[in-house]
């Protein structure tokens, strides 16, 4: 991975001095989204605590200096499994925090999450469960937050009646009516800006009976960030309602920051194991093309869910969709996952599945090795 991030590098620091122009505009459009309601929520309305908070972020200088011995946020686990049971009452706790971490080397950001993490927790439950959500609000949040499951059949997925002020509680439940792999996301507006801070995660609905077992299972999201400064540029950033606003990225990143998945993060398998991935795309704007190089996934649900394709090279996931990917590699080797909008892997748009095991030449052999190091894709 080292070759993206040191071309990542070479974009260099070019805001600072377009600064004040920048600030007057973003506070403008920030005003806009408030008196306007832009929301892509839909539940809740903006507050006017929201509305103070989204100027007053947009109006901080854009880059400040990054606390020391930061490290990049920890990452969720999986879920376990459900296996063959009968429908349940699963209580959920969430705790809407705010959380600053490293989004790259030397790019420090305030994360707004699901309990700490990006994504936040994964949601596994049954077909036929109730699953109650008591969501909080820390008491030191500087907004409002909310949560819309899109496996919710209810007004706003939740979000109509889950708005928290800071320090506040909510809770409701829903029936799981629907199997398959869903988004959740904050849903105070503007909700765009919540889900560019980093609050989503995955709801699992088994369906039941449970899902086939396989060897490996990893939850993966893709999501864009939007920063005040220059992609790479060091300090602490802010995110920049204008850039979002354009669908304009400085980071397109699996699990919240660059790099999430890869080196000593990268996902594990070996040569002949079955590996599942949830995998849902945040958005809040760009549609993922998910590709695994060098592999053909041999199953997706195709947008998540029951209808299930084989054989796929890249599967598109819009913004506040996911699916459930397995594949099976047979060749050892570092396999490179990526949004197939390939530029975005310069912002980041990758991560790696680390497959050992002995050679398979009737599979993959080399005849003649070309010149080393030119790489592929
Ligand atoms: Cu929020």
């Amino acid at each position: 991975m080292s070759h993206i991030e040191a071309r990542i590098r070479r974009f260099p620091v070019a805001f600072a001095s377009i600064t004040v122009i920048v600030l007057l505009l973003i506070s403008a459009t920030a005003y806009a989204i408030g008196a306007g309601d832009l929301a892509l929520g839909r539940g809740g309305s903006p507050s006017s605590g929201d509305n103070l908070a989204a100027m007053n972020m947009s109006a901080t200088p854009s880059v400040q200096p990054a606390p020391a011995n930061l490290t990049a946020l920890p990452q969720p686990a999986v879920a376990p499994p459900v296996g063959d049971r009968g429908p349940e009452l699963v209580k959920y706790d969430m705790t809407a925090e705010e959380v600053t971490g490293m989004l790259d080397s030397g790019v420090a950001f305030t994360y707004w999450t699901f309990n700490g993490t990006v994504p936040g927790p994964m949601l596994r439950v049954r077909e036929g469960d109730t699953v109650q959500i008591t969501l909080h609000n820390a008491p030191n949040a500087l907004v409002a937050h909310s949560i819309d499951l899109h496996a919710v059949s209810g007004p706003g997925g939740g979000a109509t009646v889950s708005q928290v002020s800071p320090g506040h509680t909510a809770v409701f439940q829903f029936l799981a009516e629907h199997p398959g792999v869903y988004v959740y996301h904050c849903a105070t507006a503007p909700a765009a800006m919540h889900i560019a801070m980093g609050m989503y995660g995955l709801i699992v609905v088994e369906p039941a009976g449970g899902l086939p077992k396989v060897d490996h299972e990893y939850y993966v999201m893709q999501s864009e960030f939007y920063l005040t400064g220059a992609r790479g540029q060091a300090g602490l950033q802010d995110m920049s309602m204008d850039k979002l606003l354009d669908e304009n990225p400085d980071y397109v990143v699996f699990n919240g920051a660059l790099g999430a998945l890869t080196g000593a993060n990268a996902l594990q398998a070996k040569t002949g194991e079955t590996i599942r991935i949830f995998f849902g795309d945040a958005g809040p704007d760009l549609t993922s093309s998910f590709h695994v190089i060098g592999q053909v996934m041999s199953q997706v649900a195709v947008e998540g869910g029951s209808l299930v394709n084989t054989d796929v090279q890249t599967t598109v996931v819009p913004p506040g969709g996911a699916t459930t990917i397995e594949l099976k590699p047979d060749v050892p080797g570092d396999y490179m996952f990526v949004d197939h909008a390939i530029s975005r892997v310069i912002k980041g748009a990758a991560g790696v599945i680390h497959v050992t095991g002995p050679d398979n030449p009737g599979v993959f052999q080399t005849i003649q090795p070309g010149d080393a190091g030119t790489g592929g894709h």
